[in-house]
């Protein structure tokens, strides 16, 4: 549908920048903070780096918060590491992690950047895994503590919340993210505690415990904070159907479901949604609904939706026989399902230099399908393009990059236009940190880190030509 007249970002659109802390702050053992799955993490693929210093952001965030300012940032999509606030995960709370995250809060809000905090982003602690991760009910008790302490200490600080960022990732590729170990099968990675024969149904069990956990500290921060706004931020993206077969439409259909709406679903209505429950009945896969657990997961409702844009997928039906399910892969490189669905590459798209498709219409028809089931208010907090960029003359042209967000904006525009209520914008990522599984090459920021992946040099801080095409888009409402 054209629009003649698209219409305009609301005046107080959030435009803002994301990143993780795993992948930014670095000092991984300082300040008290206790290891996480990603700082015991051995899956790097070869010739990448680990996320010891990362972008060094923990000594250098009034530099870079500087940065941000003279961006234009609006708000600042960032996560907490749940081991700097408990480094063990349920016991003493530890004094620096608490103060770090203060002085970082202070430091935006003293430039007019509204943080927009994930409270679990890919980095649970490894004393927690160690007794069984989210196989263990343990842990969302242990969530549960974590964020009460947050809600206390940051309440009158953070206005919006995220609760988990990509949970349907850390199921469907909990092994290329490196929040289950690689080895003989999803689900079973160090501690799982599981004893489970059959890991897919371990995993499904470990996605009830954290929909618990979400709706449990849904609802407290509700309780605790009158004027707070929570959401959940999974890794939303349509699925397409190969063509018109109506086997293809279903198997499209399927994927929606297991990718998208199992999750969004929860998150809103507190229900499992059908066709995803129906799969997993029949892969034997169904978790434990213990007493109890319906009347927690209907009572945390988020007053906002979060998503992670990056591509779509493009699906078509199984083969006879074919074996093959959502295994490999990564974030946006879906295998297969046994029986379901395959994943086939889209004709009528690009890709960027690490595989994934180049969609901008796939986001808008994303973000009017989100609205259409769930008439919530939506935070996109990913959206954004790996690449690898070089310096030239103290410059990045970084020109595919501005090509890519442009075109996700126009169409985010569109949506705005087609009624959704978008209410921020956070590309992924406000300054270059290292990529979930593929290093320091694969970047993405608005500002240049100067290392490479076993070389730190001096970490030094450059200005992409993103960063001034961004701050005049910000300055224009998104116009530019
Ligand atoms: C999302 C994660 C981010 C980020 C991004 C880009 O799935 O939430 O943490 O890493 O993807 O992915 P990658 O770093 O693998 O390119």
């Amino acid at each position: 549908m054209d629009h003649k007249t698209p219409a305009d970002f609301r005046p107080d659109f959030l435009w803002g920048a994301a990143t993780s802390a795993y992948q930014v702050e670095g000092a991984w053992n300082e300040g008290g903070k206790g290891p996480s799955v990603q700082d015991a993490r051995t899956n790097h693929p070869e010739g990448t780096t680990d996320f010891k210093v990362a972008s060094d952001h923990y000594h250098r965030f009034e530099q870079d918060v500087e940065l941000f300012a003279e961006l234009g940032l609006k708000a600042y999509r960032l996560s907490i590491a749940w081991s700097r606030i408990v480094p063990d995960g349920d016991g003493p709370v530890n004094p620096e992690g608490i103060a770090f995250y203060h002085r970082l809060f202070d430091a935006l809000l003293a430039h007019g950047i509204e943080p927009v905090l994930t409270v679990y982003h890919f980095d649970l602690p490894q004393a927690l895994q160690d007794k069984g991760g989210w196989s263990s009910r343990v842990t969302i008790d242990a969530f549960e503590r974590y964020c009460k302490v947050l809600f206390e200490e940051y309440g009158d600080k953070i206005k919006y919340w995220l609760t988990i960022n990509e949970q349907n990732m850390m199921i469907l590729h909990g092994a290329a993210i490196g929040t289950t170990a690689a080895g003989p099968g999803p689900g079973s990675g160090s501690g799982s505690g599981s004893g489970s024969e059959n890991p897919k149904r371990e995993l499904y069990r470990q996605n009830h415990h954290m929909m618990l956990a979400q709706a449990r500290v849904t609802r407290l921060c509700h309780d605790m904070l009158q004027t707070a706004k929570i959401g959940p931020a999974p890794n939303i993206s349509v699925v397409y159907p190969a063509g018109s077969h109506p086997d293809d439409v279903l198997a499209a259909s399927d994927f929606n479901a297991i990718r998208n709406w199992l999750y969004l679903d929860m998150a809103v209505y507190g229900t499992y949604n059908p066709t995803a429950w129906a799969w997993m009945t029949a892969e034997g896969i169904a978790p434990e609904i213990a007493e109890g657990d319906l009347e927690t997961l209907s009572a945390g409702r988020p007053d906002f939706l979060a998503l992670n844009y990056y591509t779509t997928a493009t699906v078509a039906a199984p083969l006879e026989g074919e074996a093959g399910a959502v295994e490999g892969g990564d974030q946006q490189l879906a295998v297969g399902e046994r029986g379901v669905f395959r994943t086939v590459s889209n004709p009528h798209l690009a890709r960027t230099e690490f595989g994934w498709e180049i969609d901008p219409v796939g986001f808008r028809s994303t973000l009017r399908d989100v609205h259409d089931r769930y008439r919530l208010p939506i935070m996109v907090t990913e959206n954004g393009l790996g690449g690898y960029d070089t310096v030239e003359d103290g410059k990045v042209h970084d020109d595919y990059r501005v090509a890519y967000l442009s075109a996700h904006i126009e169409q985010m525009r569109l949506a705005v236009s087609d009624g959704v209520d978008v209410i921020g914008y956070h590309p992924w990522s406000a300054i270059d940190l290292i990529s979930t599984h593929q290093g320091v090459s694969k970047r993405y920021g608005f500002i240049h880190v100067d290392r490479e992946e076993f070389d730190l040099k001096d970490l030094g801080r450059l200005r992409k030509d993103s960063f001034f095409w961004y701050q005049q888009l910000i300055k224009s409402n998104g116009s530019a």
